[in-house]
């Protein structure tokens, strides 16, 4: 067990330029209004809060640009077109100072976003300090776009091509984002949750041979076997023991469930599958970092939905964290 002195830090991580939509850097401080980091202290841990970032910091510059006629700033060079790389290298950067401080002192990440670019910062902390870690990414997306491959040039799309190091031999790669250091196996991750994956992704995660569960394989064999085939691939060599990071896109759980995010597509897992596997990683004791991204309070039509997905969120760092083991 990695957590034995339970002291976790609660990275906020406000930040929502790595996609078009507002109100995802609403996050964090949603979560917490919620009674997040009570909670967490309940369950035994004790807390902190690590602000990597102001919430207002880039608000006002994406205004700007959406209120401008080009629609946002964008490298377009060679066909490649990153949006924002410029504050997306340097915001998550911020996060991965903040978390790199909370992994080397032997604390546990949690961070919250945020859109998932923020990951690069989590991630790429937790990577320096476990090099041996697995990485379980739980989302509808892949978000393994390189900047050649982005269709949409959402840097969210994109964080997973950056942790592999596939961006570093692309020409005219954003210089904002060479601190990431990119040496993450495609051994080392594997996804849950796919429904919604690009062209050129899939072909990318089939040629570097990564572990990818869809919905398609969750009904198949069951959420039980999926999470256990996640850990044994990330851990091939020792049955699945061994640090494992997860890495929580919100929009993997069904938009019945969690309706406030940007990119909900339907078919996705229920709650109950959600929250299992990380019930599943909290009961292992291997799990040494968790994100929980891409909750937008201001998607929502209803107060409902937006409680609805708080609250969903929470339940997340609550059952990776402890809370429905007996
Ligand atoms: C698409 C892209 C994405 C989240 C959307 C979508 C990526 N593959 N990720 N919503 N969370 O633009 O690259
Ligand atoms: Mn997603
Ligand atoms: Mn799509
Ligand atoms: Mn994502």
């Amino acid at each position: 067990n990695y957590n034995k002195n339970r002291e976790l830090s609660i990275v906020l991580a406000p930040f929502s330029g790595g996609q078009g939509k507002l109100g995802v850097e609403k996050g964090p401080k949603y979560l917490l209004k919620h009674g997040l980091q009570a909670s967490i202290e309940e369950l035994g841990w004790s807390t902190e809060l690590v602000p990597s970032m102001d919430e207002a910091q880039y608000v006002g510059k994406l205004k700007m640009e959406r209120d401008s006629t080009t629609g946002g700033s964008s490298v377009m060079m060679d066909g490649i077109k990153a949006k924002r790389a410029d504050m997306v290298g340097e915001a998550t950067k911020l996060v991965y100072d903040s978390v790199s401080k909370v992994a080397q002192a032997d604390r546990f990440p949690l961070t919250l976003g945020g859109d998932h670019s923020i990951s690069l910062g989590s991630v790429s902390a937790v990577l320096d300090k476990y090099p041996d870690a697995g990485l379980l990414w739980i989302d509808a997306h892949a978000d393994i776009n390189t900047i050649e491959s982005t269709p949409s040039g959402n840097l969210h799309g994109c964080p997973v091509s950056f942790l592999l190091g596939l961006n570093k031999d692309i020409p005219h790669c954003p210089e904002s984002l060479k601190w990431v250091p990119g040496n993450l196996s495609p051994k080392k991750i594997a996804y849950i949750g796919l429904r919604d994956v690009d062209a050129g992704e899939k072909k990318i995660l089939k040629e570097l041979g990564i572990a990818s569960f869809s919905m398609y394989h969750v009904d198949k064999y069951g959420i039980n076997a999926v999470i256990e085939m996640a850990m044994k691939a990330v851990h091939p060599d020792t049955n699945g023991e061994g640090p494992i990071m997860c890495s929580y896109d919100v929009d993997a759980i069904d938009p019945l469930y969690i309706p406030a995010t940007g990119t909900p597509v339907r078919g996705g897992l229920t709650l109950r599958e959600g929250l299992f596997l990380v019930e599943r990683l909290a009961e292992s004791g291997n799990l040494i970092a968790l994100d929980i991204v891409e909750c937008n309070p201001d998607l929502a039509i209803h107060d409902i939905h937006v409680s609805n997905t708080i609250s969903a969120g929470c339940a997340i760092a609550r059952c990776a964290l402890g809370e429905t083991l007996l």
